[in-house]
């Protein structure tokens, strides 16, 4: 457990260097929107979709230096899609890892704006990546589905359209599935496609696991929202019971809701049974993701 510990701060600090050396200084211009994507992307949060690209990757014998360009791209979506998310057009929250949000500290044309930049920069260290061509071309395709109107971005709508009216449980994990999850599944695909040689069986457990964990995640997230303060989430606790909204916590209860994590998470441990200790670090990932405290 010290080795995963150790090997989680190693690679947030990996994460970290690999964010600030590719995106643009803050004295480039324009200044203030170079700035504005650093204080969004930088210094902040567990990192947990870096560190499940390099976990699938080590699994299926990628490099690791292969690893920290999709890692950084998966961040950089997901720091995106905070920016926005906080807006006032959208979930309106003030705080954002334990700082102001984006459109507070800046303003909400920069935090716009900072969205659009860190999703475009994304693409550009995908395709950075000395891969082969085949490779650049399925991971691309894998991120923009994640990240679009099929993924991310349409869970967000769901989520949106859904405001006043209590989902059911499919209906719930219909929406989290695309707004949470797909991101969380690319990010262990693209480290799982960084291997020279793909190993379709591995691809395929790595995809299960990932789906698996996805919700987890999610289920912890409500938890999370329901139990914790402010100060340890880093961001507004009891938001989804003040705007009302359909959670695993409301319409499970917090037990039921538990019981359902750990489901989740004993089916992606399922996925990697039959590879072992090859899969230790996914494995140490799925309790890291279930056991989270913010
Ligand atoms: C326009 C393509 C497009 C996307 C924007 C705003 C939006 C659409 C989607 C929102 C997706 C979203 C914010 C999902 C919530 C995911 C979630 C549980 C975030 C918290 O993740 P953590 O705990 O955060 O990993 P840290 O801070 O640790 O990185």
């Amino acid at each position: 457990m010290l080795d995963f510990n150790h090997w989680v701060s190693a690679t947030q600090s990996r994460i970290e260097f690999a964010l600030s050396s590719h995106m643009p200084a803050a004295n480039i211009v324009p200044t203030r929107l170079h700035e504005a994507m650093r204080y969004a992307a930088l210094g902040g949060g567990k990192r947990v979709r870096a560190l499940l690209a390099y976990a699938a990757g080590e699994f299926c014998g990628a490099p690791i230096e292969t690893v920290d360009l999709p890692a950084a791209a998966v961040e950089l979506i997901h720091a995106f899609s905070l920016v926005h998310d906080d807006m006032p057009c959208m979930d309106d929250d003030d705080l954002r890892r334990g700082k102001p949000s984006t459109h507070k500290q800046y303003d909400d044309a920069t935090a716009l704006l900072v969205g659009d930049a860190l999703q475009s920069l994304a693409f550009q260290l995908i395709v950075q990546n000395p891969l082969s061509a085949p490779q650049l071309v399925q991971m691309t395709q894998i991120l923009a589905i994640a990240t679009g109107s099929r993924g991310m971005a349409g869970g967000q709508a769901i989520d949106f359209d859904s405001t006043g009216l209590t989902l059911n449980h499919a209906e719930l994990e219909h929406m989290h599935i695309h707004k949470t999850g797909a991101l969380i599944r690319a990010s262990a695909l693209l480290g799982a496609h960084c291997a020279n040689n793909q190993d379709d069986a591995k691809i395929k457990a790595v995809d299960h696991f990932a789906q698996a964990i996805g919700l987890a995640f999610q289920v912890v997230d409500d938890i999370l929202d329901a139990e914790a303060d402010s100060a340890t989430l880093g961001k507004t606790a009891g938001k989804d019971a003040l705007q009302a909204k359909s959670t695993y916590v409301t319409i499970l209860g917090l037990s039921r809701a538990k019981q359902l994590a750990e489901e989740c998470h004993a089916n992606a441990m399922q996925a990697l049974a039959p590879y072992g200790n090859q899969a230790i670090k996914l494995q140490q990932l799925a309790d890291f993701i279930l056991q989270r405290k913010f």
